[in-house]
């Protein structure tokens, strides 16, 4: 019997679960000591199976997909009409971390919809469309430093050029995908758009310090900033350290050195901007030996897809000037550039109601860091709820969202699917409207 929408109290057994199985995943790791895990590690393979174990035991049919995402799916009891796609409701996150994460920037969404699934099934609710809850296997791109391999996959969008990526340990994004089992271009071929979306739901801790800074636990995402990741190369010439004069040296550190400082103080000039150079890789590398090449990660992200197009350009000139003075050679490659992605406002609407259930307001935000949704917004409506990080700690084992702010988040999802369920938001397969 369906237990009433007024009176919908989130199980406390579930709750329970699910933070016991966040910090279950927060310690599967592939590095001791920290949480690291990368696309197609053990450490994921590890993690999927704890998925499986718990979407089984939940009654959802689980596959792990030819990229490696977890799916979980429970169809609903609609019998489809012949030749209409059935409608699926997708809610989730990623699986993988940063290196030395902390353990609840993507586990989070995933496991808060998994715990949604199961306190719907508690409710005696089950929705009019099928619903497949995700966790995607690439949403950081530490291992190839392109991210969104997992959701990009997902919908059909897995660029065959990426198969050439090659990691940091050396091996391409072919040969992994290949010792895997099954070709890369298998894996390609197997990729396809699912049938019928008609929406994707993402809870994320904040990663930021807005909802703390206004004390509230939940907060609806406006839009997700645009983000453009590059890598710099600069190549001057290995030297003696004792014998060659400041004055005859090509020293491709110092070059880059400049251009590092060049890209905060651009970052700093423009309101909003936030630029990063995380990775620095330096040949030969010897204490004794002037720097030969460096090899630099950029990172520029802002609200404005305009605005960042123009810093991006800007910063092409300034770093070529820089190295030029000094006779050093850079190259500039482009790996991955984001648009800025605004949120669906029908399915964000149904976000909001469940917001305004669990506190006295909606706080509204514009998202710095990228998640899977952005991907997911090419082929359905999204929308994405945050859960407030304390201090705005995050890509970093302090991270921490709390008991009751997760509740929170968990509420507000399982209102929201109850509402598309009870038709509070005409849903067909082609989205929200
Ligand atoms: O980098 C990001 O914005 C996200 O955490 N992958
Ligand atoms: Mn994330
Ligand atoms: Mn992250």
């Amino acid at each position: 019997m369906e237990v009433d929408r007024a009176s919908r109290p989130i199980d406390p057994g579930i709750l329970a679960r699910l933070q016991a199985r966040l910090d279950e995943l927060g310690g599967i790791s592939e590095e001791p000591g920290r949480l690291t895990r990368w696309f197609q590690s053990d450490a994921m393979r590890r993690v999927n199976q704890r998925m499986i174990e718990w979407g089984t035991a939940a009654g959802l049919v689980p596959t792990v997909d030819a990229i490696g995402n977890v799916r979980l799916r429970r169809d609903s009891a609609v019998v489809p009409t012949p030749g209409v796609p059935r409608p699926l409701l997708v809610l989730g996150s990623h699986l993988d971390t940063v290196r030395d994460a902390g353990r609840f920037d993507g586990p989070l969404g995933v496991l808060t919809a998994l715990a949604c699934v199961e306190q719907l099934q508690a409710w005696g609710k089950v929705p009019p469309f099928d619903v497949e809850v995700v966790g995607f296997a690439d949403e950081e791109g530490l291992r190839f430093q392109t991210a969104y391999l997992g959701s990009a996959f997902y919908i059909g969008q897995f660029q065959e050029a990426w198969l050439g990526l090659r990691g940091e340990e050396g091996v391409t994004l072919r040969e992994v995908l290949s010792h895997e089992g099954g070709v890369a271009e298998s894996v390609l071929a197997a990729q396809r758009t699912p049938d019928g979306l008609i929406g994707y739901l993402e809870v994320h801790i904040e990663q930021g310090p807005h909802l703390e800074s206004v004390d509230r636990a939940v907060g609806v995402v406006s839009a997700i900033a645009a983000q453009t990741r590059a890598r710099l190369l600069f190549t001057g010439r290995a030297d003696h350290a004792g014998t060659t004069s400041m004055e005859l040296r090509r020293d491709a550190l110092c070059a880059a050195a400049e251009c590092i400082l060049a890209v905060e103080a651009k970052a700093r000039s423009v309101d909003g901007m936030r630029a990063t150079v995380g990775q620095i890789a330096v040949e030969p590398s010897a204490s004794n030996v002037v720097p030969a090449t460096v090899t630099l990660s950029l990172d520029i992200r802002h609200a404005v897809d305009a605005v960042l197009a123009a810093a991006v350009e800007q910063l092409k000139l300034e770093t070529a000037r820089l190295a030029a003075v000094r006779g050093i050679g850079l190259r500039w490659e482009i790996l991955q550039e984001g648009t800025a992605v605004p949120m669906d406002e029908h399915l964000s609407a149904v976000l909001r109601s469940g917001v305004e259930r669990v506190q006295r307001d909606v706080p509204v935000l514009v998202s710095g860091a990228g998640h899977d949704a952005a991907v997911m917004a090419r082929v359905c409506p999204v929308a994405m709820l945050f859960v407030r990080c304390r201090g705005g700690v995050s890509h970093h084992p302090d991270e921490f969202a709390s008991p009751t702010d997760i509740a929170a988040g968990l509420s507000v999802l399982a209102d929201a699917v109850c509402r598309l369920a009870d038709g509070d938001v005409a849903v067909s397969g082609k989205g929200i409207r």
